[in-house]
């Protein structure tokens, strides 16, 4: 690959392109997220996306999956469903979380990459991918982000002590964008570009934050952001809510479980 710029993500780049509602909007023309996540062993997953979703769009969440009970109790504004088919019209889909990497989660993973649209492929989304190379055809070339943590990463492309080089040529080789979690966060753009935000919050590395960045970044793919800014944007929100509740701007901060994390979302927002 061709050396590339890097590009260190500032407040400035979120605060320009963060969806603000303006008078002629509606809920459709804000964005409808679809969420397929969750399974009897991980509901919380399903909880933490759809309610970051929820947080991060002021246009509609649809939950499709196992968790529909869960998600519905903890978010009444969410029109929840068990299946992907019965969903309804969505303008960006998150797929993963929670999901599980059975037959019924690559069935919903194909489903959802062959409606064309926008698609966040986070934890077993990214593990189906590695496993079904019918997947990966499907996702090549279209609107796709996908955001491993180092152990999903490697599921998928080869990852080396060069962080920023391996998400390029995982982009390049898989032809969707990639962002790779960790302190600093590199999101890889197929054509080479790359924003790194160099240091997140460490207060992050908690069971579920994942789940919650899923959804922020998949409420900005249906409000339009393309797939390297909705990353970066979702990237630098996640990490300031991370801060912000942990207390760590006034002091030294205490630990943060996620729903504390998806909770902080509107002030990191609103900064
Ligand atoms: P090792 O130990 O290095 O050999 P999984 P998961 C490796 C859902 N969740 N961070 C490491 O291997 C997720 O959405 C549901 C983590 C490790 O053993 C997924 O659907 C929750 N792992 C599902 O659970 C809250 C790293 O990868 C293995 C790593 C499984 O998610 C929690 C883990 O791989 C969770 O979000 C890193 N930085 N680097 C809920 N409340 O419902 C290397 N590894 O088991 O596929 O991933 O993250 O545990
Ligand atoms: P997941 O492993 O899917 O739950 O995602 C973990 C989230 O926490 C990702 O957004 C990571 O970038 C972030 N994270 C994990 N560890 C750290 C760390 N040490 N410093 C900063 N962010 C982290
Ligand atoms: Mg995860």
């Amino acid at each position: 690959l061709p050396p590339a710029p890097v590009h260190v993500l500032e407040a400035g780049d979120v605060g320009a392109r963060w969806p603000v509602p303006g008078p002629g909007d509606d809920k459709y023309t804000q964005g409808v997220v679809g969420i397929a996540a969750g399974s009897a062993t991980y509901p919380g997953a399903a909880v933490l996306a759809s309610g970051a979703a929820a947080l991060a769009t002021s246009g509609m969440v649809r939950y499709a999956g196992s968790a529909a009970d869960e998600v519905r109790a903890a978010w009444p504004e969410i029109v929840a469903t068990a299946t992907v088919e019965d969903a309804g019209r969505v303008q960006a889909w998150v797929v993963g979380p929670g999901l599980g990497t059975d037959d019924a989660g690559a069935r919903t993973l194909a489903h959802v990459l062959d409606a064309g649209l926008p698609v966040l492929a986070d934890a077993d989304a990214v593990t189906l991918l590695g496993q079904h190379a019918e997947l990966r055809e499907k996702a090549a070339g279209n609107p796709v982000l996908i955001t491993p943590h180092a152990g999903e990463f490697a599921r998928v492309a080869e990852l080396t002590d060069d962080r920023v080089d391996s998400a390029r040529r995982a982009a390049a080789d898989l032809g969707v964008t990639v962002l790779l979690k960790g302190n600093a966060t590199i999101v890889a753009a197929p054509d080479g570009r790359v924003l790194v935000h160099p240091a997140g919050s460490a207060w992050l590395a908690t069971a579920g934050s994942g789940d919650v960045l899923s959804g922020v970044a998949g409420a900005l793919l249906a409000a339009g952001l393309d797939p390297w800014w909705a990353g970066g944007c979702a990237a630098f929100v996640h990490a300031r809510a991370a801060d912000i509740g942990a207390g760590a701007a006034d002091g030294p901060g205490s630990p943060v479980p996620a729903s504390s994390i998806q909770q902080a979302l509107p002030r990191a927002i609103r900064e």
